[in-house]
């Protein structure tokens, strides 16, 4: 990691939008040369599951893609994403979990059903007795096409909503819960948010195909949510990239880590001393 990487650090103001919200927008995360290279990677991904079956009017959603190409492996411990990750959770982490949701125009007229609320982690929400629930985890979403206009297969998401338990759903699943809002953003935006904050996929109604990564950070001890099948990387990656791929010494080391286990840890002590 290279500690130029600290100039993009969560500011205070960046703070307190995610501690208010549950949700942070981050502008030009990505370059134009990036996201044509991430576009062409993840269309060739997408035609290829077409040709072998997948229906090309639904949404395809595409775990454990880490490995398919260095260009995705390269977000992993993004410089201009990565501290503001560690910002907010510290250095315990690792990326747990990663998909792809490609939502091609669905064809179908524009309805006022419900979408899919919910808040990420599946039985963690229901096994874990604590109110508000903890943060554990958070996703960094790179919006690839351009949903800056709403009915485009939007993320939504209800502001503030983190701290809630439950939401509200409309009596006979029609129209959306109370403050619901599409997110809005043009192409090279990464959006991030905390996995409580209750959010929703939704029907892509244009005429452009939705695309865009979800990358998944949490504690390293909490499991993969996906087959994560990133362990034949950990040799050619540097220590931080290592951790970050689910790497550890032992399995103690997931929950009592020594330095070797967490080479984050040292490293900000070394260059961020106030913080780590
Ligand atoms: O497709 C979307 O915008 C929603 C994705 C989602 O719900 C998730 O990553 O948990």
């Amino acid at each position: 990691m290279n500690p130029s990487c600290l100039q993009f650090s969560l500011t205070e103001e960046e703070r307190k939008i995610f501690n208010e919200t549950g949700y942070l927008i981050v502008e030009n995360a990505l370059s134009p040369e990036q996201i044509a290279n991430l576009t062409a990677v993840s269309d060739r991904i997408y035609e290829q599951r077409v040709s072998e079956g997948h229906d090309s009017k639904t949404a395809l959603f595409y775990a454990n893609f880490i490995a398919d190409h260095d260009s995705f492996l390269n977000l992993v411990d993004y410089e201009k994403i990565m501290p503001k990750v560690w910002d907010i959770l510290g250095w315990n982490i690792y990326l747990y979990h990663a998909h792809m949701i490609m939502t091609p125009p669905s064809g179908k007229e524009k309805n006022d059903k419900t979408f899919g609320w919910h808040q990420d982690s599946g039985r963690v929400n229901v096994d874990m007795e604590s109110h508000p629930r903890p943060r554990l985890s958070l996703k960094v979403a790179y919006f690839l096409s351009d949903i800056s206009e709403p009915d485009r297969g939007n993320f939504w998401v209800v502001p503030g909503s983190h701290l809630n338990d439950n939401l509200d759903i409309p009596l006979n699943e029609q129209g959306q819960p109370e403050g619901a809002i599409p997110v809005r953003v043009k192409p090279g935006t990464a959006v991030f948010f905390d996995r409580r904050l209750w959010h929703a996929g939704s029907p892509n109604w244009s005429d452009i195909t939705r695309k865009v990564l979800f990358y998944g950070y949490g504690y390293r001890w909490i499991r993969t949510k996906d087959d994560m099948t990133v362990q034949h990387l950990w040799d050619q990656s540097d220590p931080i990239r290592r951790q970050l791929l689910g790497a550890t010494v032992n399995c103690n080391g997931y929950y009592s880590p020594t330095d070797e286990d967490v080479p984050l840890r040292a490293w900000l002590k070394e260059h961020q001393p106030v913080k780590a």
